[in-house]
């Protein structure tokens, strides 16, 4: 019998627990979270597809913690995603960047062993003119003992101990990245079916990349050796040929940009911003941990970001990502400093 080819289409949810059993031990909690994970995504690009025609633009009137104003989607997509994920009983705590403190799990239900660490709408300042924007998020396992609220020490773990993290971009088409730890998956929004479809497995970012993504116009705040890094990848010291830059200013768009066509990424500090602007726990980390299974490599400028140990909630870092090779040239012209 000939089979309708159809038939073989791959939803995040069935690669979800195909990967899952690869893991005789597993109790199928990760799983949930990130197919919890994938509901609010489709939540959310439903609301970002309508920012230009429902009552949702603009601000919202309050301040995040960090001091900027929160436009009404950041916080939208900040209670669907908790009201997605808080009653699964598979998570003990979250923490979001529109948050100040750890987001608690009502009392009224089961707490698992994970945390959820998240970027609700990055980018959001883009929103107003179309240009897209993305969630990011980061699982740990927790690692105080019994089935209490989870606490800052659960939250504060090197990214190298993450389960799992992920993004999704709102573009063009809404696509959803995760990792788990064995390879970076890709899946794109069928919004005539309301389904995340595998559209790129295992995905691998080229060794060395032709996007430069750093916004310049920091270029008189940034240390001497930034602003001679910049100036190689841009071929300015005959040392390398020139990238191509390509800076939206918003980081899922730019980093899944640089993802599939290789390149770079860069917030480095400056004077205005001494650790620069990129927060460690929700947006550093998930993605290093993406890039990493696709073959790349992120550092703070000194370290692999996956490795270093957070002190707070909220801690930003300079960030370096994408293809080895290039984050190779930052690591080497930044040692010095
Ligand atoms: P946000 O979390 O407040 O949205 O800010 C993060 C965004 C990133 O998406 C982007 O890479 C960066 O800010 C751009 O900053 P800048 O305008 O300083 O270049
Ligand atoms: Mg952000």
């Amino acid at each position: 019998m000939v089979r309708n080819t159809y038939t073989s289409v791959v939803t995040i949810e069935r690669y979800i627990i195909e990967q899952e059993r690869l893991h005789p031990q597993a109790t199928g909690a990760l799983s949930g979270i990130l197919q919890d994970l994938a509901l609010a995504a489709k939540m959310i690009a439903s609301k970002v597809r309508l920012a230009g025609l429902v009552d949702v633009l603009g601000e919202h009137g309050t301040e995040n913690v960090q001091g900027e104003s929160q436009k009404k989607l950041d916080v939208i997509s900040n209670d669907i995603i908790v009201k997605a994920m808080d009653h699964g009983g598979r998570l003990c705590a979250m923490a979001s960047e529109e948050e100040e403190g750890i987001i608690p799990i009502p009392e009224q239900f089961r707490r698992g062993n994970y945390v959820l660490l998240f970027d609700p709408l990055d980018g959001s300042s883009n929103i107003d003119v179309n240009v897209p924007v993305g969630t990011i998020f980061s699982v740990l396992r927790r690692v105080t003992k019994g089935n209490g609220v989870g606490t800052l020490a659960d939250m504060l773990q090197s990214g190298y101990k993450q389960v799992a993290a992920g993004y999704v971009v709102y573009g063009s088409s809404t696509m959803m990245v995760y990792t788990t730890g064995q390879g970076a998956h890709g899946f794109t929004l069928d919004p005539s079916i309301g389904e995340f479809l595998l559209s790129h497995p295992d995905i691998k970012t080229p060794e060395q990349g032709r996007y430069l993504s750093v916004n310049e116009a920091y270029e008189q705040h940034w240390e001497d050796n930034v602003r001679q890094l910049i100036r190689r990848y841009r071929g300015m010291d005959g040392k390398r040929e020139a990238m191509n830059v390509r800076y939206i200013g918003s980081l899922v768009a730019d980093f899944h940009r640089n993802l599939l066509g290789g390149g770079l990424f860069a917030y480095p500090a400056n004077a205005k911003s001494p650790t620069g602007k990129l927060r460690l726990l929700y947006e550093c980390n998930p993605l290093a941990f993406i890039c990493e299974q696709a073959g790349g490599l992120a550092i703070d400028g000194h370290q692999r970001i996956l490795d270093i140990q957070p002190t707070h909630l909220h801690q930003r870092s300079p960030y370096f990502i994408g293809s080895k090779a290039d984050v190779a040239i930052a690591a080497e012209m930044l040692a010095s400093s």
